[in-house]
């Protein structure tokens, strides 16, 4: 097809009505149609020669359905990496008669991370970037009436050249988001620039009192005729009703594309788009001819204006607005990132009933029902392209950058949510030693800042940055591209402390008073089964996630030029290298990989949301050991709380930062606890309920050696903290033995917080149990001396040998976990006594466990 410049064709003046709706209301339908091609697919898990074509059999390849990746498992598995390669996937298509003479197209959402599309054996197209949708025409390579061959070949090989080159989350193959047919008239709107829909939808002029709509786009005429159409654009507000027509006539030559553009006449009194009131208007285009209708798409309209400003933050339809934000990568549990849209909108309904306001789309622009809903529900968006940690220095990898970040905003610049584009995260992260990579990475920013600027001008730009490189931002001129600076920073994490957050925030603005600041990201590990009294830094426990976030918060909010923050993540996510206690993933989410709520989401519940918060946040530790007294802390939006134990009244106690808390004085078994606030018909309350045992469980001690974190194992077995030793039954003598630890995955056992913890030496622990027959569990793994023979070591039990030069190496192997049982008795009201003896470098145990044996 030839392609002509692109123009604007009008009759005259450009006719723009406002008629009433139902006077246009065409009856016919539209010939577009869309099919899902989502099911029926065969997949093989690798390179398959010639699998474009037909001759090839198939029959023994896996059936499959879209969303589908191959690594759901092997980034979750004990085998380092996970397979980044090729895969094929092939599907019959069939066209029946009705689709002689239309134009036929296959959609991908996304497939990552490129996707080569065959039809019938010819190559219909490629397109690199695992986070965009792709379109291609496959008309010519169809037979209407006969079996067609659709074959994909998708490959997500590490290649340099393509964002992301590095990234703390994975990389997952295959097509996993939805797959479509579009089959439309000759004459239709266009549907593959940058899979758009063709259509962009503008509000030059938009205030309370009124407001004026741009809609432009481009026509498509595949026939060999002159066209005379007439362009319809139906604007539907909120209440359903019509808002205005805008109709324009335009002349289409023969095989050409024709661009059009209309300007509504005032629109009075739009109904705003805001997150607490997201009324979203419909504009349909329709391409008719006489009174035929050729074609329809509907795009979303959201009447909305904001501004960042440098001193007072960020702005929404001319009022103030703190962005409370979070952030969201796309995949989950059991799944990879094939997911289904489903869950898509039930994350972002989550995130809308937590309070938030805002979302960053870190780290790639994510699939179209998270678009759809976050315009719906009300959530201002972050999206961003995938360049993070580092670029690679390549003309290619340039041009790979700019066509995602054109293909993202056209494809998702209807969206009213959408207030950022966002181009590259932590990109200094490994600091470059060479200067011309951080001057590569400035000049690419710039031209990537420009193409923002020309192809969406209306949305803000913005570039996260890292505290490690944070004077090279600023000194490489970096800091000075985009509109907005994020920082993700980590204090009192992976570095400093929490209060070290505010001050490196202020000096940020003093030292660049005319910089919008957003905190794009901060987040602390927290794993349900760690909890810990006197929690530190990098313990994963939750009580340490939990302080984290109740220190940021105050900060983040006292500070009006802080446009707003973003927690990092709402949910956990897979990250296979990561080997913290939970390895595979990072677990700094307010909610697990599979969407449990941690109990921190409820202080942010508490300190967001209208809606009436009260939550005893002790559902991440439901089952407790160690000291009787421990603190129940409450996380509530009321002012004052009561608590009750055991139907006995705790005192009522005032909020203070959305949090109250009491020393519960736990009994054995089970411990009830009510928090009540109001009365009469704003009565809130909350329940909860701990099992206590201060001997652990069932009659057994387990002892979490090296730790002062408290576990539940999988098999529900409490692992006391070592660090608070107290009357409860066991003692350690140290001697000269220490506490060590490694944050690597543990092989063959999902307790690794357990066995990550050891101590080191010929330490004694005494259990103080009354006479009588013992089981005694003793956990250990090798983590430092490869070799067989290299450490060497025995352990008694009231002197007796019980484990006889033991070597773990040879036992088990390198980082695997080993567990031995072995029985022991007490006697004359001395207890049990284990002692670790040394034959060659020094014993290691990672946790001990005393059971009696009923006979
Ligand atoms: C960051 C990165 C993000 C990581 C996060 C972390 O700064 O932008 O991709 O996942 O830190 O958890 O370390
Ligand atoms: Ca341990």
């Amino acid at each position: 097809m030839k392609r002509l410049p692109e123009k604007l064709l009008f009759y005259g003046t450009a006719l723009v009505v406002c008629l009433m709706l139902d006077q246009h209301a065409a009856a016919q339908k539209t010939p577009r149609v869309r099919i899902s091609i989502n099911d029926a697919w065969k997949f093989f898990p690798g390179e398959a020669a010639g699998a474009e074509r037909s001759d090839i059999n198939d029959a023994g390849w896996q059936d499959v359905k879209i969303p589908h990746t191959w690594n759901a498992e092997d980034t979750v598995d004990d085998e380092p990496g996970y397979r980044r390669g090729a895969g094929w996937y092939r599907r019959e298509l069939k066209f029946d008669a009705s689709f002689r003479g239309k134009r036929i197209f296959v959609f991908f959402e996304g497939a990552n991370q490129i996707a080569d599309v065959f039809v019938n054996g010819t190559l219909a197209g490629r397109h690199v970037g695992g986070y965009t949708a792709f379109c291609f025409d496959v008309t010519d390579l169809l037979r209407i009436g006969g079996r067609n061959l659709l074959a994909v070949r998708i490959d997500n090989s590490h290649v340099k050249d393509i964002p992301p080159i590095d990234g703390d989350f994975n990389m997952y193959g295959g097509i996993y988001r939805d797959a479509w047919i579009l089959a439309t008239d000759s004459v239709h709107v266009k549907t593959t620039d940058a899979a758009s829909s063709g259509i962009v939808i503008r509000t030059p002029r938009v205030s309370a009192e009124t407001a004026t709509v741009e809609i432009a786009g481009t026509i498509v005429n595949h026939s060999a005729k002159t066209r005379d159409v007439e362009i319809v654009n139906r604007l539907v507000g909120p209440d359903r009703r019509s808002a205005a027509t805008l109709v324009s006539k335009v002349l289409l030559e023969p095989n050409a594309e024709t661009s059009f553009k209309q300007t509504s006449k005032p629109i009075r009194k739009p109904a705003l788009w805001s997150p607490d009131n997201p009324d979203l208007y419909t504009v349909t285009t329709t391409v008719r001819e006489d009174r035929r209708v050729l074609d329809e798409v509907s795009n979303p309209l959201g009447f909305r204006w904001f501004r960042f400003d440098p001193e007072n933050g960020f702005f929404l339809n001319g009022r103030q607005l703190k962005l409370r934000g979070t952030n969201r990568h796309q995949d989950h549990a059991g799944l990879g990132n094939a997911t289904p849209d489903r869950l898509h909108v039930a994350d972002l309904e989550t995130i809308k009933n937590d309070g938030f306001n805002f979302l960053r789309l870190a780290h790639y622009p994510q699939d179209p029902s998270v678009l759809e809903a976050a315009d719906r529900l009300g959530i201002l968006i972050w999206e961003e392209i995938p360049i993070v940690n580092q670029i690679h220095v390549s003309a290619k990898f340039n041009e790979n950058a700019k066509s995602m970040l054109r293909e993202m905003i056209r494809q998702h610049r209807n969206h009213p949510s959408i207030i950022i584009w966002g181009y590259m995260n932590e990109v200094f992260l490994p600091v470059p030693k060479d200067h011309e990579v951080v001057r590569a990475t400035v000049d690419l920013a710039r031209e990537l800042e420009t193409i923002c600027r020309t192809q969406d001008p209306t949305r803000a730009t913005a570039i996260a940055f890292d505290w490690g490189a944070r004077d090279l931002y600023n000194t490489s001129g970096l800091g000075d591209v985009p509109q907005v600076v994020g920082w993700n920073l980590y204090h009192g994490w992976y570095y400093e402390t929490f209060d070290d957050l505010g001050k490196f925030l202020d000096d940020q603005h003093r030292r660049f008073p005319n910089r919008s600041i957003i905190v794009s990201e901060y987040g602390a590990n927290g794993d349900r089964r760690v909890h810990a009294i006197a929690p530190r830094r990098f313990d994963s426990s939750i009580e340490w996630q939990q302080k984290f976030h109740e220190a940021y918060l105050p900060q983040l909010e006292g500070r009006s030029f802080i446009a707003g923050s973003a927690i990092w993540n709402q949910f956990d996510f897979g990250s296979e290298f990561r080997g913290e206690t939970i390895p595979h993933i990072n677990q700094k989410g307010m909610y697990t990989f599979d969407r449990q709520p941690k109990d921190v989401s409820f202080f942010y519940r508490a300190s967001y949301s209208n809606e009436p918060v009260l939550h005893i946040a002790t559902r991440d530790w439901s089952r407790r050991s160690g000291p009787r007294s421990q603190s129940i802390v409450v996380y509530s939006n009321a002012a004052r709380v009561e608590l009750f134990h055991n139907g006995a009244s705790l005192g009522t106690r005032s909020v203070q930062k959305n949090k109250v808390s009491w020393p519960v004085n736990f009994v054995d078994g089970r411990n009830l606890l009510l928090a009540v606030t109001g009365s009469g018909a704003r009565r809130v309350s909350d329940q909860a309920e701990v099992h206590f045992d201060q001997r652990a469980t069932a009659g057994s001690i387990g002892v979490n050696s090296g730790s002062h974190t408290e576990v539940v194992d999988d098999a529900g077995m409490i692992w006391q903290a070592e660090a608070t030793v107290e009357t409860r039954g066991w003692s350690l003598v140290e001697k000269d033995s220490k506490p060590v630890e490694t944050r690597r995955n543990i092989l063959g056992t999902p307790d690794d917080p357990v066995y990550q913890t050891m101590r080191e030496g010929e330490a004694e622990y005494h259990f103080d149990v009354p006479d009588g027959p013992y089981e005694i569990e003793l956990r250990f793994v090798e983590t430092k001396f490869m070799g067989s023979g290299e450490r060497v070591f025995s352990v008694t039990a009231n002197e007796r040998r019980v484990l006889d030069r033991i070597d773990l190496i040879k036992e088990a192997g390198f980082f695997k976990y080993l567990s031995r049982t072995v029985t022991a008795n007490a006697s004359g009201g001395a207890g049990l006594r284990i002692n670790l003896i040394a034959v060659k470098n020094l014993p290691i145990i990672s946790g001990i466990r005393v059971k009696r044996i009923d006979r």
